[in-house]
């Protein structure tokens, strides 16, 4: 049977701004407060997706999510009418409202970590929801994340879904973003590589002293037992603290996997060697050969991957066996990364082509091509199963084109997001788009 790696990339909501809400991630960092445009970020997602169908890749999309956020807001004691709530927060704690309408839900590689089907002991596709608790903003994603995979992957007898772990610091769970699957092609086995920050309750594993760790060990190991994943079928490794304190937040950020082939940076993990002999074994048990590529801090530093988000490409098998690397514009102006990918294109190596795009809206608050995207490894009958209105096609790309332009703001700013018709305005449009993609109900207002 033929089977798929297929990308649902995060349609960028109409609240997209930059807050400066993520502690340890530079761009987000030095970004903050500027002013965004939310209806160019969505055409760039959009060019994107459209681009890679148009190449021959499965593509999907993934919904983004009602923002601002007041039931978030009501729990936190703020009361009245839906447009009270806003003005209250906005006069109170305006941090808090700027986390109640981030649109942070396009990185979906933070969504949800996915087994395919020929990982799991139950021989379904098994998604668990990540709790994100590193970061309130994200934290409040994993209700309706459930929801929308639910809505996307219903088919109960292919695919399986867990609820996010539990909401504590000690569980910190950041979805596929820590996650790597190897395997000689997508329907067969493989090898599932979880990159963890921190123990929660190991002593003898290093933490970063600066910035956060957001994902544990503990995390990782529950999302592998809930999938029913064999001690066989995965590897577990840390990432370097020191990497971390650069701006690393996640392992995307500093190491990509597709196939047989680990991209990544020479100072990404602890103990690589033995993580790469661990991986050459276990990928060899699956029929698999190992093929890790590694960019030395002689070619490109860590400071020049955190910048130019090299490693938060995407890593995709073309039908002649080679890949293509779908990497941000950041990468071409940046020489030594530049340099670095026409000597590795040039070089007869799996990796021939680069191809570039621009996705600026979304890298200034550190999120590249690889955070946009989820990847869910289908065969035929599965993807046969996946709700089509969310499969993308050429008049989808019409539709959400028309939706966004009709819908969007050109230019966002902290004033804007204690404007309470931004609120009736995201609900009209996240209405409407529910059915176009052929949800159903998925967003609060739409519930309760
Ligand atoms: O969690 N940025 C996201 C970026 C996520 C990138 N995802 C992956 N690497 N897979 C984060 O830090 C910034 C929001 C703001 O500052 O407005 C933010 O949430």
């Amino acid at each position: 049977m033929k089977s798929y790696e297929v990308n649902f990339d995060g349609l960028v909501g109409p609240t997209h701004n930059y807050g400066g809400l993520s502690y340890g991630n530079v761009a987000s960092q030095s970004n903050s407060q500027q002013s965004s445009n939310p209806k160019e970020a969505a055409l760039q997602g959009l060019a994107k997706m459209k681009a890679l169908m148009d190449m021959g890749f499965q593509q999907g999309v993934l919904a983004p999510q009602e923002r601002p956020d007041v039931a978030a807001l009501r729990r936190l004691g703020f009361a009245g009418s839906d447009a009270q709530v806003i003005q209250r927060a906005a006069k109170e704690a305006m941090p808090l409202l700027v986390a109640s309408c981030s649109a942070s839900s396009m990185w979906v590689a933070n969504a949800a970590t996915v087994s395919p089907s020929a990982d799991t002991a139950d021989g379904r596709v098994h998604f668990t929801a990540a709790n994100l608790n590193c970061k309130y903003h994200r934290s409040i994603e994993h209700p309706t994340t459930s929801r929308v995979l639910g809505a996307m992957f219903a088919d109960q007898q292919h695919f399986a879904h867990h609820a996010a772990l539990p909401a504590v610091a000690q569980f910190g769970d950041e979805g596929a973003a820590n996650h790597t699957r190897f395997c000689r092609a997508y329907g067969e086995a493989g090898v599932e590589f979880f990159v963890f920050g921190r123990s929660a309750f190991d002593s003898r594993y290093p933490s970063p002293q600066k910035y956060p760790a957001r994902q544990t060990l503990e995390a990782s190991r529950a999302v592998a037992r809930l999938h029913g994943l064999s001690e066989e079928g995965v590897v577990y490794a840390q990432q370097n603290p020191a990497v971390i304190d650069q701006g690393v937040f996640h392992n995307d950020v500093i190491a990509v996997g597709n196939g047989e082939v680990l991209f990544y940076h020479e100072d990404a993990f602890l103990d690589t060697d033995r993580m790469l002999a661990e991986l050459g074994d276990k990928i060899a048990k699956v029929g698999g050969k190992f093929q890790p590529v590694c960019v030395p801090r002689s070619a490109v530093t860590v400071d020049d991957a955190v910048r130019s988000y090299l490693f938060n490409s995407q890593l995709l098998s073309r039908a002649d066996g080679s890949m293509l690397l779908i990497v941000p514009e950041e990468c071409r102006g940046n020489e030594r990364v530049w340099n670095y990918l026409q000597g590795l294109t040039g070089s007869g190596g799996v990796i021939r082509e680069v191809k570039v795009f621009d996705l600026k809206q979304s890298m200034q608050n550190g999120g590249g091509p690889a955070c946009l995207r989820l990847r869910v490894a289908l065969n035929e009958t599965e993807l046969a199963a996946v709700n089509p209105g969310v499969i993308m096609t050429a008049p989808l790309y019409e539709s959400l084109t028309q939706w966004v332009e009709r819908h969007y703001r050109d230019r966002m700013t902290e004033n804007d997001l204690a404007d309470p018709q931004l609120l009736l305005e995201c609900r009209s449009a996240l209405d409407e788009l529910t059915q176009i993609l052929k949800l159903g109900a998925v967003y609060p207002f739409q519930i309760n």
